[in-house]
């Protein structure tokens, strides 16, 4: 029988503390809270290897829901912590112990939180760990949230170092949850690149799918792999610098496309929301071609400079700073927002000198970046004519005429709360139409096909009327003119069938706005609705089933036979069933649309929308399942 004394009963309630709000731990229990999981262990792992033990990384899928995190590292320490318990137990029981054992210069653990180890066993049904150290093979295993079952002991001999951590996440915490061997991937991926010396292989068990990544080329071989698809005007251009103890690495490349697709992070944990050194770095980089086209006079006229977004149209870079723990700072909720000062002006002086000395190098390349930029001036100038025009009610031409016509609005006017339903089709957008709340729910159908808004400029992006409908109908702009706090809709909501051809203007709308009205997504005010799948009826009475797992579950909890019928499309349902499934605030389901990961969506978009049909045909057998949840939270 195990003993409980006064610590074991106080570790206890520690991981007990976390049992209870884990989501002050991990953020959610939700899918995005069980892989945090997965990221806490890994950083272990991680911060092994870039203190300089070890080089191989392997995760492994079971089948049963469990998962297994390997390294060969040095292994945790076995001794006895003062405590008098081994110290895998201290680790792995009691909260923030990982913190005290920290050590080198940099603290490069990532994770939202950074709680460690333990949150992870309290979060765990089981917990299994294996350490090779000292010549020996020593294990201890936890059960219950983090109950000792079996405590630190010798199970083996071996001369290889390393530490493998087993677990099975307690899915009564995490409900309608598993693991996802691409989300992992993705993950993985992005630290192999960050990290070139070492090898990380994901293997899944069950769908037996397994991977290896490795770069030789770090930096350069991540902005490779977000532009493979893309026309590139030049090689990756690579620089680093170091000042105050601050290193700066990037690497970036040019294509021919409009996007700006800049990643950062520190100590490699992304920074998502930025912060200083992406400022220096985009103001270096529009110093640079500023002085450069002055210094040879090619701009003619009086306004003579580049906007920064004029020369980061088509930009692709990736930013990595290593800062000493002394001079991190972070701000915003997530905290993925750098915010020590002094990494502003060190990224911009070593981006600025190395741009600089790129383009005096080579004129050639110089010039075609310039000529793009240019265009973009010229463009963002039409454009903002273009938003002032149809703010002042001038411009009434043919598009906005058409505009009035099949835009359906809401009776009042009101920003904070209206929405607007982007339909797919006539029939479905007449009866959305009649079935909405004409008070705050305006509707506009769309004919045909969107364009792809990844592979046109944006002249061509105004002249298509489609997407020129829906940018006059929100409102409140385009590109970087686009003001969120001016658009017409509180949330705009696409409406589309869940079948092939919904999911393809679902794709083509994310793409148009991702695009082009970023911040409407970064506010939260982009979804998707979620139409269900079945109906079911016994009867008199009627259900709808959203997934499988509902369906099964309204047929488990009735009797008699059901009659059950796939869900027609939008177009088929009547009014009221459309107002009840999907539209009403009150019962419908709504997707948000979130970019967490902007590099991610951008290489899913340039996979999906690309001129290569192989990679596109793979993605979309590997990841699209036409359920609507999982497919389209870019997340
Ligand atoms: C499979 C996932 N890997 C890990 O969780 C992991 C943690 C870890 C580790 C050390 C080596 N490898 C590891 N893998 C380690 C760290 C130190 C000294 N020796 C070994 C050190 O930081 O000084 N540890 C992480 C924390 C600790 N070890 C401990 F020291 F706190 F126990």
């Amino acid at each position: 029988m195990t003993k409980y004394d006064e610590t074991s009963i106080k570790i206890l309630e520690g991981l007990e503390a976390v049992r209870k709000r884990p989501g002050m731990y991990i953020g959610s229990t939700d899918k995005r809270g069980l892989h945090h999981l997965v990221w806490e262990i890994v950083d272990n792992a991680i911060d092994e290897i870039i203190n300089g033990y070890g080089n191989y990384i392997k995760i492994v899928l079971h089948g049963d829901g469990s998962i297994t995190i390997a390294d060969n590292g040095r292994g945790v320490p076995i001794g006895m912590h003062e405590s008098g318990k081994s110290t895998p137990e201290v680790i792995y029981t009691i909260l923030h112990a990982g913190g005290k054992f920290e050590s080198g210069n940099y603290k490069v653990s990532g994770g939202l939180h950074g709680v460690g180890a333990s949150v992870v066993n309290a979060l765990s049904s089981k917990m299994d760990v294996l350490i090779y150290r000292d010549g020996v093979i020593s294990n201890i295993r936890f059960t219950d949230g983090g109950k000792v079952e079996s405590p630190l002991k010798k199970v083996g001999d071996s001369n290889k170092t390393g530490t493998v951590v087993t677990f099975m996440p307690d899915y009564t915490i995490f409900k309608n949850c598993s693991f996802s061997y691409t989300t992992i991937c993705e993950r993985m991926q992005e630290s192999a690149f960050l990290i070139p010396s070492v090898t990380i292989e994901v293997i899944d068990e069950e769908s037996k799918r397994e991977v290896k990544y490795h770069y030789d080329d770090g930096l350069t071989n991540f902005v490779e792999y977000i532009n493979d698809g893309k026309n590139t005007l030049h090689k990756v251009l690579n620089f680093s610098g170091t000042k105050n103890d601050i290193e700066v690495n990037v690497a970036l490349q040019y294509t021919d496309t409009y996007n700006e697709n800049i990643v950062s992070f520190v100590n490699n944990v992304k920074t998502s929301d930025g912060g200083t050194h992406e400022v220096g770095f985009k103001t270096g980089i529009t110093k640079a071609f500023n002085d450069y086209v002055k210094n040879n006079n090619l701009i003619k006229g009086k306004d003579n400079t580049f906007d920064g977004s004029d020369v980061r149209e088509g930009l692709t870079a990736v930013i990595n700073l290593r800062i000493p723990e002394a001079s991190l700072q972070f701000e915003g909720q997530t905290k993925g927002k750098l915010g020590t000062p002094e990494a502003r002006s060190i990224t911009e002086s070593i981006t600025y000198e190395k741009i600089k000395f790129f383009l005096e190098e080579n004129k050639e390349i110089a010039l075609n970046i310039v000529e793009k930029a240019l265009k973009s001036k010229v463009a963002r100038e039409a454009a903002r004519k273009a938003r002032e025009e149809a703010r002042n009610g001038k411009g009434k031409n043919k598009l906005e005429k058409n505009l009035s016509g099949k835009l359906a609005p809401a009776t009042t006017k009101n920003g904070k709360i209206n929405e607007l339903f982007l339909v797919e089709g006539d029939s479905a957008g007449g009866s959305a139409k009649s079935g909405r709340d004409r008070k705050f729910q305006a509707i506009l159908p769309l004919r045909g096909k969107v364009i792809n808004a990844e592979k046109t400029s944006v002249e061509e992006i105004l002249k298509n009327e489609e997407i020129n409908t829906i940018i006059h109908t929100i409102g409140a702009g385009l590109g970087s003119d686009f003001i969120v706090e001016d658009s017409a809709y509180d949330k705009v909501i696409i409406m589309t069938d869940a079948d092939v051809d919904g999911s393809h203007i679902q794709i083509l709308l994310l793409t148009f706005f991702y695009r082009f009205m970023r911040p409407l997504i970064e506010a939260g005010k982009l979804y998707i609705a979620k139409p269900p799948l079945y109906k079911i009826d016994y009867g008199k009475k009627h259900f709808y089933a959203y997934s499988d797992e509902e369906r099964y579950k309204i047929v488990s909890e009735n009797t008699g036979k059901p009659d059950i019928s796939r869900n027609k499309g939008l177009g088929e349902m009547n009014p009221d069933e459309l107002w009840d499934t999907t539209m009403n605030p009150d019962t419908r389901t709504l997707i948000r649309v979130n970019i967490n990961d902007a590099s991610l969506a951008e290489k899913r978009v340039n996979v999906l929308m690309g001129d290569k049909v192989e990679p596109r045909k793979e993605w979309i057998e590997e990841n699209i399942i036409f359920t609507m949840e999982d497919n389209y939270r870019v997340e």
